[in-house]
């Protein structure tokens, strides 16, 4: 790694335009906002207090509460608290599918209920893009079905919730998903709900998706979880504050983190993945 301390590595990449670079920010769901993420002519899109507060405090009490939430005491890309697999971290694809058909009928019970839930946000966006002739579906491999969603939850600290990474290059190309649809989106988003958070927990997001020279320069052949922070010294950077009921979607080439949160209150989020497989089919997973 070319690095020293008066010069640190710097990431190179492909940076964007101001006219991508950006979030739309909304006080209510805007379903083509959030197409527009999906088909690369905007990096994000927020829609703030969604989940309203009765419906938060119910999947907020279901996920405490549930026999299936699970913890680590040393967490690093995943979580401190979690319900659900995530398909990139998991060892196999059989796991994952064995996994995700053993909780789903759990997670979707979890964040199901009357009001605007997760469960039914999805499904206003699956009547959103049936309307215009597009189906929004599981994932699936090999006539399996993905899980929808998983759950995340770190509590307070001084260290950054999630450290900088990209994730569509590493989904892309991680071995164990090999031949999976997945890896054949055109852009691959993270979509997140907000079930709780304090003050912090902000999403950090940066002007670049990195190249592979400069990946592979930090030692970063398939996973790039942990870009050093000076690694990003003077690239452009939005600080996207993430408040307790927002639901939110961005492009997972660029590099991004989570800021610490210091309210004393866990940030908790329901988290999956989508991404257009064609002009006709969209799909998602956890
Ligand atoms: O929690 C967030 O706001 C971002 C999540 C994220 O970066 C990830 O899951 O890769």
């Amino acid at each position: 790694m070319r690095t020293s301390d008066s010069h640190p590595f710097r990431l190179t990449g492909q940076a964007h335009s101001a006219d991508y670079f950006r979030f739309v920010e909304r006080d209510e769901t805007d379903w083509q906002a959030w197409t527009a993420v999906l088909r690369g002519e905007v990096a994000g899109a927020i829609f703030r207090g969604v989940l309203t507060p009765d419906v938060r405090d119910r999947v907020r009490r279901n996920f405490w509460s549930s026999p299936l939430l699970r913890s680590r005491a040393q967490s690093s890309r995943d979580a401190d608290h979690w319900f659900g697999d995530h398909l990139f971290t998991a060892p196999s694809l059989d796991w994952y599918l064995d996994k995700a058909d053993r909780v789903r009928t759990a997670l979707e019970a979890l964040c199901a209920g009357p009001g605007r839930t997760p469960l039914s946000l999805l499904d206003e966006y699956r009547d959103h893009l049936a309307d215009r002739g597009v189906l929004l579906r599981l994932a699936e491999h090999g006539g399996r079905r993905a899980a929808p969603f998983r759950l995340r939850s770190r509590a307070d600290d001084d260290a950054l919730v999630l450290s900088p990474h990209d994730d569509a290059e590493a989904i892309r190309h991680a071995r164990h998903l090999d031949g999976c649809e997945v890896q054949r989106v055109a852009r691959l988003c993270n979509a997140l709900m907000c079930v709780e958070n304090g003050s912090g927990g902000e999403l950090l997001y940066w002007n670049i998706a990195p190249d592979r020279e400069s990946r592979a320069a930090l030692g970063m052949s398939t996973d790039s979880y942990g870009y050093p922070i000076e690694s990003l010294t003077g690239i452009e950077q939005l600080t996207v504050p993430v408040r307790a009921g927002d639901v939110y979607i961005f492009d997972t080439a660029n590099v991004h983190a989570v800021a610490p949160c210091d309210g004393g209150t866990p940030r908790t989020t329901v988290n999956l993945l989508m991404g257009r497989l064609d002009e006709d089919t969209t799909v998602y997973w956890s």
